[in-house]
C-alpha cells in the first residue's frame, strides 16, 4: 500500500465508524453486517457521484452523448466492482480488517440487480462498464423495477419462482431518487385538435415517471456515468373516485420485469412499460438540449439514442410526437432528425420472436403514436410503390400488415444504423430474416459483435488466474485486452493447472455448502449455463448423459476408458415455457438417479445449479473445463457466456453458431470442439426434417428417450416429460435428433483429450491469449467510431 492509500484507509476507517454510529446510533460491535453493507455502499455511491460532477464539467460544451434504451441491465453485485473500479479496494479491505470486519461478508450482503433475463441484460450491463471505462458519457435508461427477474427454487426438481424484492433489506443503496426529474407520461385518451389545430391528447390518463441515478463507474480514471431508472407514481392531478384503481395500474406500471426472454405474451402491460421508460427518458433528454440549445435542429449532434431490440422502438413515433407536437416542426422537418438520432440493435434471429403489436391495442393505449406510426407506414408504402417495388415485397417490409405493427421493422424504417451482435448473426439477416430491408437500406446494415467486460469477468472473478496473468505479463491487459496474447510467450502454462484446481475447489465447496452436493475437483467440470430454450438444447446435453450412465452401468472397458466428469447446469425457464420447465425437471431427475446410484458415482455426476445468475456465473465459469455452447446452428445470435468461458480457460464444445464461429476462427480447429450441421447445412434440411424417421434408424437414440417416464425416474410423475417427447418425436423444430451423434462423438473427443493433461492446459492457453477481442471495449469502440461518433470526456 502507499502512501496515499495508507492516508486513505485511516481516513475511511474515521468516517465509517462515524457514519455508523450516526446511522444506527451504535457502535461498530452493535450494528449487523447489513447495516455496515448499507453505510459503506452509501459512502461509495457519494464518491462516485463527485466523479458524475466533474465529468459534466469536463463535458465540452455542445459535445455529443450516447443514451443507451435498454429494458434490462442485469448489472450484478456492486460493490466489489466499484471499490476496484474507484481503486480503493486495498484500502477499503485492509481498513474494514482493521476494524474487525471482512470485507466477503458484506460482499454477501448485497442482492443481485437482476434487472434483467439473460444476454440481452448483461450486455447493457457491459456496455456500460466500457463506456465509462474508456472515458466515453454515456448513460443507460431504464425502468426501476420493484421485482427484478424471480428467484428459482426447486421443489421435487420442479421450477418454482419467487419473487425478488431486491429493493427491500439491504436495498439499493447505490441509486439515488431525483424528485426534480419528474416526467409527465399520458396513456390512453383522445385525439383533437387545438385551437392552432394541432392534434392534442385529451381524456387521457397521466402517470408520473419519477427518476433514481445510479452511478457506473469506469475502472480508474474519475469517470461516473449514470444509469437512468424509471419508477412509476401516480399523478396527483387524479381525483379520488378513482385513485385507489388508478394507483395500482401506476404501481403495476414499474413493478416486475417480465420473465420472457422470447415475445410468446403480447401483454398490454408490457407495451405501457415501453413506452413509459422510453418517452420518460427522451422527454428528459429533449428537455435538456432544447434548454441549451434552444432548438432541436442539432438533435443528432448531440445525442445518439442505441435501442437495445425493439423493445424501445416506440420511441421512433414517440421523437416524432415530440417534435411535431410539442415542439411545433412539421413532418418534414421532424422526420430526418428522428433517423439522424437513432439507431437499432438486434438481437435475435428467430422470427417468432419478432416483436408484433395488435393494431387495436397501440391504438386504444397511445392513440397518438398510433396515429403517427400509421402515418410512417403509409408514406414509406408510398415511395415504395413509386419506385415500383411488387405488392408482396412492399407487405414484407411495411410496418402494420395483418392488423398488427411490426416493431422491428419500424426500428429499421427510423433509424440510421441497424446491426447485429455476430457475424455470422449480420450476414443471416442480410442475406434471410431481413434481407429486403438490405436491399433497401444496404448503408444501415453493420456488424458489432459482441464481448464482455473483462474486469467483472476475469480481473473481478477470477483472481487467482488474473494476478497470474499479471504476474506475466503486467497489468496493461486490464485495459488494453489484446495484451493477453502475450501470455502464448510467456511460462504461465505451468501454473494454469493449479489456478483451475483452485476454482474448481472454490465452487465444489460453494455447491457443497448451498445444494450438500459433493463434486469431486477431479472430475472433468463441464458447464452449460443459459436461459432454458428449446433452441439452446440443453436437453440433447441430458440426453447424452443418459446414455453416458447406461454405457457406463453396461460397458466395463468403457467405464475404465472413461474420464470423471461432472455436468453442470445452471438456468432458468420463463414460467409459462412448458416445454423448458420439462427440460428442468428431466434434468433433476437425472441427477437424483445419477448421483444416488455408487456404481457409477466415481464417474459421473450431475448439478443443476439452483437460482442461476450472475454471481453463481462469477463462481462457476472460472471453475470450467468445458463451455457447453450447443444452440443449433443459426439460431444463437451471438451469446456471450462463450466468451465468458474462454478468457477464463475453458474449452468450447459447440456448434458454428453466433459468435462461436468466431472464437473457432481465432483459436483454430486444435483448440475447440466443433460439430454438428453448419447454419446452411441445417437451413437446407429443414424442409424435409422427420426426426421420427432418424430415430427409428438409431437403437441407442430409442433406449434414451425410452427412459423419459415415470417408472424410470422414481421421482417424477405420469406426464412430466410428455411435451418434451411429443415434440421430439413429431417437431424437433432445433434438430437435436440430427445433431446427437456428432455430439455423443464430440463429446468421446473431450473426454479423451482431457487425459493428455499437457496438451489440454495449451490448448486453455491458447484460449486465455486471443480472448482479447471479446472484450466490451473492442466492442463500444466500433459503436463509438462507426454509430456513435463520440469524442472521449477526458
Ligand atoms: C419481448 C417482448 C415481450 C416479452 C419479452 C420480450 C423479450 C425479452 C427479452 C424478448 C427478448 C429478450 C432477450 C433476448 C436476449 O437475451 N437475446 C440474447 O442477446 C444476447 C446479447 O446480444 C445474445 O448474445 C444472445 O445470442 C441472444 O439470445
Amino acid at each position: 500500500m502507499d502512501k496515499f492509500q495508507q492516508l486513505y484507509k485511516e481516513d475511511f476507517k474515521l468516517r465509517f465508524v462515524d457514519r455508523l454510529e450516526r446511522t444506527y446510533s451504535r457502535g461498530i460491535d452493535f450494528t449487523s453486517d447489513v447495516e455496515k453493507y448499507i453505510v459503506l455502499g452509501e459512502m461509495l455511491r457519494e464518491e462516485a457521484m463527485l466523479d458524475w460532477k466533474s465529468v459534466k464539467a469536463k463535458l465540452k460544451k455542445g459535445s455529443k452523448q450516447v443514451y443507451y434504451f435498454s429494458m434490462e441491465f442485469l448489472l450484478g453485485r456492486m460493490l466489489v466492482n466499484n471499490l476496484i473500479n474507484l481503486d480503493i479496494y486495498a484500502s477499503v479491505n485492509q481498513g474494514l480488517a482493521e476494524l474487525g470486519i471482512e470485507l466477503a461478508n458484506l460482499v454477501e450482503v448485497e442482492d443481485d440487480q437482476g434487472l434483467g433475463n439473460g444476454g440481452l441484460g448483461r450486455l447493457a450491463a457491459c456496455f456500460m462498464d466500457s463506456i465509462a471505462s474508456l472515458g466515453y458519457a454515456g448513460h443507460g435508461n431504464t425502468i426501476r423495477y420493484n421485482f427484478g427477474f424471480f428467484n428459482q427454487r426447486f421443489e421435487n426438481g420442479y421450477q418454482v419462482e419467487y419473487p425478488q424484492p431486491w429493493l427491500s433489506d439491504s436495498k439499493n443503496v447505490w441509486e439515488v431518487r431525483k424528485p426534480n426529474d419528474r416526467v409527465e407520461v399520458k396513456f390512453y385518451g383522445k385525439v383533437a385538435l387545438d385551437l392552432q389545430l394541432r392534434p392534442t391528447l385529451t381524456d387521457y390518463i397521466p402517470v408520473d415517471a419519477v427518476a433514481y441515478d445510479m452511478p457506473l463507474i469506469g475502472y480508474q480514471n474519475d469517470v461516473t456515468n449514470k444509469l437512468r431508472m424509471w419508477s412509476a407514481e401516480p399523478s396527483m392531478n387524479v381525483a379520488y373516485p378513482h385513485f385507489q384503481q388508478y394507483e395500482k395500474d401506476v404501481r403495476d406500471i414499474s413493478d416486475v420485469l417480465y420473465p420472457d426472454d422470447s415475445t410468446r405474451e403480447g401483454k398490454i402491460l408490457r407495451l405501457k412499460q415501453q413506452y413509459f421508460f422510453s418517452a420518460a427518458g427522451l422527454a428528459y433528454i429533449v428537455k435538456n438540449i432544447f434548454k441549451e440549445s434552444k432548438t432541436l435542429d442539432n438533435l443528432a449532434d448531440r445525442v445518439v439514442i442505441q435501442i437495445n431490440d425493439t423493445h424501445p422502438a416506440v420511441l421512433v413515433a414517440e421523437l416524432m410526437r415530440v417534435l411535431m407536437d410539442e415542439y411545433a416542426y412539421t413532418w418534414d422537418m421532424a422526420w430526418p432528425i428522428v433517423i439522424k438520432t437513432i439507431a437499432y440493435t438486434n438481437h435475435t434471429l428467430l422470427a417468432e420472436a419478432l416483436e408484433k403489436w395488435d393494431v387495436d391495442i397501440m391504438k386504444e393505449l397511445l392513440p397518438r403514436i398510433y396515429m403517427i406510426i400509421e402515418e410512417i407506414d403509409n408514406r414509406f408504402v408510398s415511395e415504395l410503390a413509386k419506385q415500383k417495388h411488387p405488392n408482396d415485397f412492399i407487405n414484407s417490409v411495411r410496418i402494420i400488415h395483418d392488423n398488427r405493427i411490426h416493431m422491428a421493422h419500424l426500428a429499421i424504417i427510423g433509424s440510421f444504423s441497424v446491426n447485429g451482435v455476430a457475424a455470422l448473426h449480420t450476414e443471416l439477416l442480410k442475406s434471410s430474416e431481413l434481407s429486403h430491408f438490405y436491399q433497401l437500406y444496404p448503408e444501415k446494415f453493420n456488424n458489432k459483435t459482441n464481448g464482455v467486460t473483462h474486469r467483472r469477468w476475469l480481473l473481478n472473478c477470477n483472481p487467482a488466474l488474473s494476478n497470474e496473468i499479471t504476474r506475466q505479463i503486467g497489468d496493461s491487459w486490464v485495459q488494453e485486452t489484446l495484451h493477453l496474447k502475450r501470455l502464448e510467450r510467456s511460462t504461465i502454462l505451468s501454473q494454469l493447472r493449479q489456478i483451475k484446481q483452485s476454482n474448481k475447489q472454490r465452487f465444489a465447496d460453494y455447491i457443497k455448502a448451498r445444494q450438500g452436493i459433493t463434486i469431486p475437483v477431479t472430475s472433468i467440470y463441464d458447464v452449460q449455463i443459459k436461459r432454458l430454450h428449446a433452441y439452446k438444447r440443453q436437453l440433447m446435453n441430458a440426453l447424452h448423459i443418459i446414455y453416458l450412465y447406461d454405457r457406463l452401468s453396461e460397458d466395463k472397458a468403457f467405464y475404465d476408458a472413461f474420464h470423471p466428469q461432472t455436468f453442470i447446469f445452471g438456468a432458468k425457464a420463463a414460467p409459462s415455457y412448458v416445454f423448458a420447465k420439462q427440460v428442468i425437471k428431466l434434468i433433476n431427475s437425472i441427477a437424483n438417479k445419477v448421483n444416488n446410484d455408487p456404481a457409477v458415482n466415481d464417474k459421473l455426476m450431475v448439478v443443476f445449479i439452483e437460482n442461476y445468475n450472475v454471481s453463481s456465473a462469477e463462481i462457476v465459469i472460472p471453475a470450467a473445463d468445458v463451455s457447453e455452447q450447443i444452440s443449433l446452428a443459426g439460431k444463437e445470435a451471438s451469446g456471450t457466456g462463450n466468451m465468458k468461458f474462454q478468457m477464463n480457460g475453458a474449452l468450447t464444445l459447440g456448434t458454428l453458431d453466433g459468435a462461436n464461429v468466431e472464437i473457432h476462427e481465432l483459436v483454430g480447429d486444435d483448440n475447440i470442439f466443433i460439430f454438428g450441421l453448419t447454419s446452411e447445412e441445417a437451413a437446407a434440411k429443414k424442409p424435409q426434417y422427420q426426426p421420427r424417421i432418424l430415430i427409428d434408424k438409431n437403437p441407442l437414440l430409442q433406449k434414451v428417450l425410452g427412459r423419459l417416464n415415470a417408472e424410470y425416474f422414481e421421482d417424477a410423475v405420469p406426464g412430466d416429460f410428455d411435451a418434451i417427447l411429443e415434440d421430439v418425436y413429431n417437431q424437433d423444430e432445433y434438430m437435436v435428433v440430427e445433431d446427437f451423434e456428432s455430439y455423443r462423438v464430440a463429446q468421446e473427443q473431450v473426454n479423451h483429450a482431457y487425459k493428455d493433461a499437457v496438451k489440454w492446459d495449451e490448448m486453455c492457453l491458447i484460449n486465455i491469449a486471443r480472448s482479447g477481442f471479446f472484450s466490451t471495449d473492442r466492442t463500444i469502440q466500433q459503436y463509438v467510431d462507426d454509430i456513435w461518433k463520440l469524442d472521449k470526456v477526458a
